[in-house]
């Protein structure tokens, strides 16, 4: 018999801990599969946000530090300065990175800061029950909006992806999706290029922010969380490359 998939290396044989159809899981494996394909495993180092991928560090297999809640920028700063030869990632939840973090994403992409983001979009506040996040859209129920979101209350949906692509020290900003097996192969050619300009030297911030499902707090199955982001999602948050 002919092997034709196999878990990459990087990716630790381990029973997981996301709900199913939770799009963390898939998105490790993405940056496993990068990090074998360079072949850098042994230099990189990655940042785990707080939220449901607190535990990423269970699941991909390189030195991983965790940090508090938002400032991961401000870490990945620090040590991708203090050691310009390792490749530092930082993997942030849209609480982490567009609510609480807001500030220390901004400043690092501002700055040019030589390190990779990835950026996980699923809309809601996952592991603290499903609140609102500023990416929930207008109308989607959550926690604290059981009415649906409404602009005139609660704001607009932030496009965070938009706002850092304007910044000369945001080299690469691209907006990518896992709601079906092509565009999760979209998604990872999105985040190897993202590792490979840091492999490369380039001088700035790349980002990759992936639109994720969270079937508990969105409460549907799968599947209609699959076509939720795909009809709803994209229309607030397009795909593509944005920079
Ligand atoms: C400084 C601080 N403020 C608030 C919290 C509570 N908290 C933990 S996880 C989280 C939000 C997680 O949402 P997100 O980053 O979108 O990750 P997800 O679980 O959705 O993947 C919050 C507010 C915290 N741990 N620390
Ligand atoms: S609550 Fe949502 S984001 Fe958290 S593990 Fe479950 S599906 Fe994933
Ligand atoms: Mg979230």
């Amino acid at each position: 018999m002919k092997t034709v998939f196999k878990r990459t290396p990087t990716l630790k044989n381990c029973p997981t801990h996301y709900c199913p159809g939770c799009g963390h899981g898939i998105t490790h494996r993405l940056i496993a599969e990068t990090i074998d394909e360079l072949d850098i495993r042994d230099r990189t180092i990655g940042i785990a946000p707080v939220g449901c991928a607190v535990l990423v560090y269970n699941y991909i297999d390189v030195d991983m530090v965790e940090v508090a809640h938002g400032r991961a920028p401000a870490v990945a700063t620090g040590m991708k300065r203090t050691n310009p030869d390792k490749i530092i990632f930082s993997y942030q939840g849209d609480g982490d990175l567009a609510a609480i973090g807001t500030g220390e994403i901004i400043h690092a992409a501002h700055r040019g800061e030589r390190i990779t983001v990835i950026f996980i979009n699923n809309a809601v506040f996952g592991m603290t029950g499903g609140q609102m996040a500023p990416t929930t859209i207008i109308g989607q129920v959550t926690a604290t909006t059981p009415q649906g979101r409404q602009a005139d209350d609660q704001g607009y949906p932030l496009q965070i992806s938009e706002l850092l692509a304007v910044l000369p020290g945001a080299i690469y900003v691209e907006r990518c999706s896992l709601h079906n097996p092509a565009q999760i192969r979209k998604t990872k050619k999105a985040i190897k290029h993202a590792f490979e300009l840091q492999v490369n030297g380039a001088k700035g911030l790349s980002l990759v922010e992936v639109l994720s499902s969270c079937p508990t707090y969105w409460r549907m199955t799968s599947v209609k969380a699959m076509e939720w982001i795909e009809k709803e999602m994209t229309k607030v948050f397009p795909l593509g490359r944005l920079k």
